[in-house]
């Protein structure tokens, strides 16, 4: 029996479904001294650091916590927890961590790093841990944009470091308290492999053996994710179907074109090795998701078989239903998280967020970004931008961000914007790609999915244009999505532009490239991989 210290900071589905595919039975810590006498503790943490620390002391868990440590009893954190076990940090200055590792979390440097880190990236392994049995180096996946740094002063705990920028501590551990940077619930099967051996192994087994023995020293690098993409609706027949427009044209003869079922083309996709799958409520604009249950079953289901991050988007905005009930999107975004997601992406209300933002130079803290990112944290908020090319003879004729185009438009024009649209590119607004992905990142956006809708569905390759453009713009990390229509396609984007992720749908819904192919051709090409 497990159990799992859920103090209501973020989605802790994902490690209850990996503790129960791996054959374990979860019960809750329902009060304090549940913490001390639990044979095996997990202890998770999403989100803000204050807002870990804040409901831990409102629960009183932190002396039960701390006695636990002290005491030597098997626990096992992950990510924020990691954090907490440190004295504080700059993401919540003042409000002290549980103070038993000796150091302060810090930020990532934004002018030189894409901040937050979200992807796979190794480790270097300092001590012999049971922790590790079956461990063969594969990437794990991380997702944060604070750290915890190295002094003399905390060199005992060490289990592993990871570079991003400098070097910093990915893994923690004394006799059978252990902690993790990275997801082991969300890093595929050498995560759960992971959490496998806390689990089954007897609490002795796990031990983290001094001194150190260190292998696997070398550097590591974060690998270039590639994210299959299933757009999601329903059909006239009434069923949830994945689709895939052209331009976003995603009837045939009339009818929805129909690629698969949700659940299993993502299961399919995780098992070929896709590092992130990414489910579009394509007309969650019109049909509000809280009413529309089948999406929030399909990420249910999904979640429970599909151990890399999950992202959903699509109707994340604010509702009164006709019964007059109010829901914020903080309400939407939290029902997503509930039923298993990782990250939520907004597409039209943060184009109208952004508009605002513009207008005033005020935040309100009232938009679905600023709430959801203020909760979560700025990692859990994906900014899906559907933007078209607008073409202009010269740029004094538009204040846009323009550029020059090597593809001149039908009059020969050789400069372009890129005009951002709502409601699955139906409208256009006054807004551009640059000016919106700016504004959101300002508002605590994460990361951006930046697609196109001259290039969706032509299988011709991506925007590298619009995806530079981007890119050089903001310091998230950014997602290149729409167009791809072979392996070489994938290989360009990441030479030619410093995209963190790629995205694509038709050609994996198709069967036409194989996730395996497209992996195989970046490694041929020296970029780094899961
Ligand atoms: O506005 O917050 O409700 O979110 C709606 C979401 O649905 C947005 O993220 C928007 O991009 C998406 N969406 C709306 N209509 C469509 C459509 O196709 N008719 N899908 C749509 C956009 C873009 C990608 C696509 C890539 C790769 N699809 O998801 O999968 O372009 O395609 P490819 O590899 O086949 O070229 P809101």
């Amino acid at each position: 029996m497990i159990t799992l210290l859920d103090y209501g900071a973020g989605n802790v589905r994902s490690v209850r479904n990996a503790i129960k595919k791996l054959g374990c039975e979860v019960c809750d810590v329902e009060k304090p001294e549940d913490v001390l006498q639990a044979e095996k503790l997990i202890f998770p943490g999403v989100g803000n650091f204050g807002v870990v620390m804040e409901r831990l002391a409102g629960l009183g868990y932190i002396e039960p916590l701390i006695r636990r440590i002290k005491e030597n009893k098997p626990l096992l954190g992950i990510c924020v927890a990691l954090q907490a076990m440190f004295e504080g940090s700059e993401e919540a200055p003042g409000v002290a961590g549980l103070g038993i590792i000796p150091g302060q979390i810090k930020r990532f440097e934004d002018h030189v790093l894409s901040v937050p880190q979200i992807g796979w990236n190794g480790i270097k392994i300092y001590k012999n841990s049971g922790m590790f049995s079956g461990y063969d180096q594969e990437k794990l996946y991380f997702v944060h944009s604070y750290y915890a740094t190295i002094t003399p002063e905390n060199a005992d705990w060490i289990l592993s470091t990871t570079d991003y920028g400098g070097e910093y501590i990915s893994a923690v551990a004394k006799g059978r308290v252990t902690a993790f940077q990275f997801h082991p619930e969300k890093s595929g099967k050498a995560g759960l492999n992971i959490l496998n051996n806390f689990l089954t192994k007897g609490a002795d087994e796990n031990l983290t053996l001094t001194p150190a023995a260190p292998r696997d020293l070398q550097p590591t690098r974060m690998a270039k994710r590639i994210i299959a993409c299933l757009d999601v609706r329903t059909n006239d027949a009434g069923d949830l179907v994945v689709t895939k427009g052209d331009q976003y044209d995603v009837r045939e003869k009339g009818e929805v074109r129909n690629l698969g079922q949700p659940v299993e083309l993502a299961r399919r996709y995780y098992e070929e090795g896709a590092d992130e799958i990414t489910f579009l409520n394509i007309t969650g604009f019109r049909d509000f998701p809280m009413q529309d249950q089948p999406m929030l079953e399909v990420l249910k289901r999904t979640s429970e078989n599909v151990f890399v991050p999950l992202t959903i988007g699509g109707g994340i905005r604010e509702f009164t239903d006709s019964n007059g009930r109010s829901y914020s999107s903080l309400d939407v975004a939290s029902a997503y998280f509930r039923s298993g997601a990782d990250k939520i992406s907004i597409g039209s209300d943060a184009v109208y967020a952004a508009e605002q933002y513009l207008q005033t130079g005020r935040k309100t803290g009232k938009t679905s970004i600023e709430q959801i990112s203020q909760v979560y944290g700025a990692q859990a908020v994906v900014i899906s931008v559907d933007p078209r090319r607008v073409y202009v003879k010269s740029p004094v004729d538009t204040r846009r961000n323009t550029i020059k185009t090597r593809y001149p438009g039908p009059n020969g024009e050789e400069f372009c914007w890129y005009q951002c649209t709502v409601k699955g590119g139906r409208e256009g607004r006054d807004i551009d790609a640059v000016e919106l992905v700016r504004a959101c990142a300002e508002l605590g956006a994460g990361e951006i999915l930046l697609n196109c809708i001259d290039k969706d569905g032509t299988n011709s390759g991506f925007d590298i244009e619009l995806i530079r453009q981007v890119r050089t713009a903001v310091s998230i990390p950014v997602i290149a999505s729409s167009g791809a229509g072979e392996a070489a396609h994938f290989v360009e984007v990441f030479q030619e532009t410093d995209v963190e992720a790629a995205l694509a749908a038709g050609i994996f819904h198709r069967r036409e490239v194989p996730l395996s192919q497209v992996k195989e051709a970046m490694r041929r090409h020296g970029l780094e991989t899961r």
